[in-house]
């Protein structure tokens, strides 16, 4: 390919110079380029080709057994004050990071090729869209880079003989745990990846750039970066309404952003349609309403669980084109993972690339294996997800895991107490980060590992965004709660498609159509509100889910919300002085209702 952009060609020769590689290849993005990789993978082992007839092409990977998620502890916010990364991101200053990270790569891609990836977060062309190069001597990821993104040629038109990119080296190393490095350089549009191979780490356009970066860039330019699937409801009238929602990694996202709406819904004419299921770039149109693009092209999406019952859209959508990691690989090149059906594969492979015995009590997938799925394959996928401009957003939702505490769904009484709930998400940990999982740990936004600046910062970025509006063309903001455990451990709600029951109050809400109970927290469903037509949930084998069970899930426990509100002061006092005095004033005053 030639490259006419003078920045791009010197950002490939200063690369070239540090990690040494024996080849450059540029990735144009046709399909014979694409090909020939996934030949040259096969062949070294980096790729198995999957069952064609069955999975024409579909691809598996495995990582190292050591880089199965990503390293929350190894990522750094390089910014040039300490200040501007905040409490909660790790830092180094960015002189020291460069220079740590020069001798960690240096030579490191010898007898290996650098592949340059010209690619662009959102449709090229449309306003929203933002460009990068990734360096990498991985397949893998320019393989899931096509997928996730889009690459090659068209890019470079876009970006011109002047444009500007953010730059992203990633290079494999020798997948050394205690030298990987996540480094991102806010204020340089700069990315740096060292040993690891896993996705979230290494995928430089996701979480790296469209999060970490972007949100410092919305943050500038007066935009949003958030954490969040998009999806569409119509309504039986033929009229969409576009819904954010933010949960933190393995909490739904992509379950919710695809689900199908319970039988007596579809019967009605209710449709949902999804727009993106991780990420949501948010700017502010002519008409003063939010608009939102999903900067990304494929789903990343965590494997096991999903079935032909919690997730039909998702099944479909990694039948061509998928690239399978850490799943199961079964004898006959197809593949499986825990929950996908009742059946475990006898004489099949584990992640780890062992012989696996499913009665081992051992998982044959890794918890946070995962399927990368091009979004056209999506039957759902809306007529929307490419549109340059955006979707307008009705609401915003966050939401996280709680055992406790949390009701299945209550409203924010306003913009600034929206964003307040944001700040005081919380969820219980999984396994799509490293450590320990099922602990609670606030999350806010679900951007606690993705704010690329200081947290208290970004809140204000939030309440100023709110200004730049009429609070009738604001999206209302909501907070829910699938999650909720009975004293055994057994979920309440039955989730997944019946979550289209608190859509449709949630949409209900925005149009003024239906009442609420005011509560400390917030607004709640009156339980007459939340339509169970149609509804056969067992909580327990002999226990069906009833109105007395919504009841207890939408009930405000004030001793449970004081305990809460001890953890909120000591996480505001963790981010520290940034965080906005709208936001203590509003954690005053629920606590004041909270005792009143
Ligand atoms: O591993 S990723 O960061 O790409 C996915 C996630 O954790 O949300
Ligand atoms: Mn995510």
């Amino acid at each position: 390919m030639d490259c006419k952009n003078a920045k791009v060609n010197q950002f490939v020769k200063e690369s070239a110079e540090l990690l040494q590689p024996d080849d450059i290849v540029w990735i144009d993005g046709s399909e014979e380029q694409i090909e020939e990789l996934r030949r040259i993978a096969c062949s070294t082992g980096e790729m198995i080709k999957l069952n064609q007839e069955v999975l024409p092409n579909c691809y598996y990977h495995r990582t190292a057994i050591n880089d199965v998620a990503r390293v929350e502890d190894r990522t750094f916010i390089c910014s040039r004050e300490q200040r501007n990364a905040g409490a909660t991101n790790n830092w180094i200053p960015p002189a020291e990071a460069y220079a740590m990270t020069d001798e960690i790569m240096r030579g490191k891609m010898k007898g290996r090729t650098m592949y340059v990836i010209p690619y662009s977060m959102g449709v090229v062309g449309s306003p929203f869209s933002k460009i990068g190069i990734e360096i990498t001597d991985s397949i893998y990821v320019v393989l899931n880079m096509v997928i996730m993104t889009r690459v090659g040629e068209k890019v470079m038109q876009a970006l011109g003989e002047d444009g500007d990119f953010v730059r992203g080296q990633h290079a494999k190393c020798d997948l050394d745990a205690e030298k990987r490095y996540i480094l991102q350089f806010p204020e340089d549009n700069y990315i740096r990846s060292c040993n690891s191979g896993y996705g979230g780490n290494v995928l430089l356009g996701k979480k790296c750039f469209a999060l970490r970066i972007a949100s410092y860039q919305g943050w500038k330019e007066g935009w949003m970066a958030e954490h969040m699937l998009i999806l569409g409801v119509e309504n039986p009238q033929g009229e969409t309404k576009y819904i954010a929602a933010a949960f933190p990694s393995a909490c739904g996202k992509t379950n919710l952003a695809m689900l199908i709406p319970p039988e007596g819904y579809r019967a009605k004419g209710y449709k949902l349609w999804t727009v993106g299921d991780d990420i949501a770039w948010i700017r502010i149109g002519e008409d003063g309403r939010f608009y939102a693009q999903n900067p990304e092209a494929g789903f990343f999406g965590v494997a096991p669980g999903t079935n032909e019952k919690s997730n039909p859209n998702a099944m479909a959508c990694t039948k061509e084109g998928t690239i399978f990691t850490n799943v199961v690989l079964k004898k006959d090149g197809t593949v499986w993972w825990e929950k996908m059906d009742k059946n475990p594969p006898r004489d099949a492979e584990d992640w780890t690339g062992k012989p696996w015995d499913p009665d081992s009590g051992k998982p044959g997938a890794h918890p946070n294996s995962r399927f990368t799925a091009p979004a056209r394959n999506c039957p759902c996928i809306s007529p929307e997800w490419e549109n340059p401009q955006g979707v307008p957003l009705s609401a915003i939702i966050f939401g996280g895991r709680r055992a406790k505490t949390a009701p299945l769904v209550y409203q924010s009484r306003d913009w600034d107490h929206g964003v307040f709930v944001g700040s005081i998400m919380a969820s219980e940990t999984t396994a799509a980060a490293d450590g320990a999982t099922g602990v609670v740990r606030r999350d806010p936004m679900s951007m606690l590992p993705f704010c690329g600046y200081d947290m208290g910062d970004y809140f204000q970025h939030w309440l100023d965004m709110g200004k730049k509006t009429t609070a009738d063309k604001l999206p209302k903001i909501f907070n829910v709660n699938w999650f909720r455990l009975d004293e055994e451990g057994n979920f309440i709600w039955p989730g997944f498609g019946e979550n289209f029951r608190v859509l449709e109050w949630i949409l209900k809400r925005c149009e003024n159509q239906v009442g609420a109970q005011e509560t400390p927290i917030g607004f709640v469903p009156k339980v007459d509100d939340i339509c169970l037509d149609g509804l056969d949930y067992e909580i327990k084998p002999g226990h069906k889910f009833t109105k007395e069970d919504l009841q207890t899930i939408l009930t405000i426990n004030n001793q449970w919300w004081l305990e809460d509100i001890e953890n909120i002061h000591a996480f505001y006092e963790k981010i520290g002085k940034t965080v906005p005095e709208e936001l203590r004033n509003e954690l005053t005053a629920m606590e004041n209702r909270l005792k009143a």
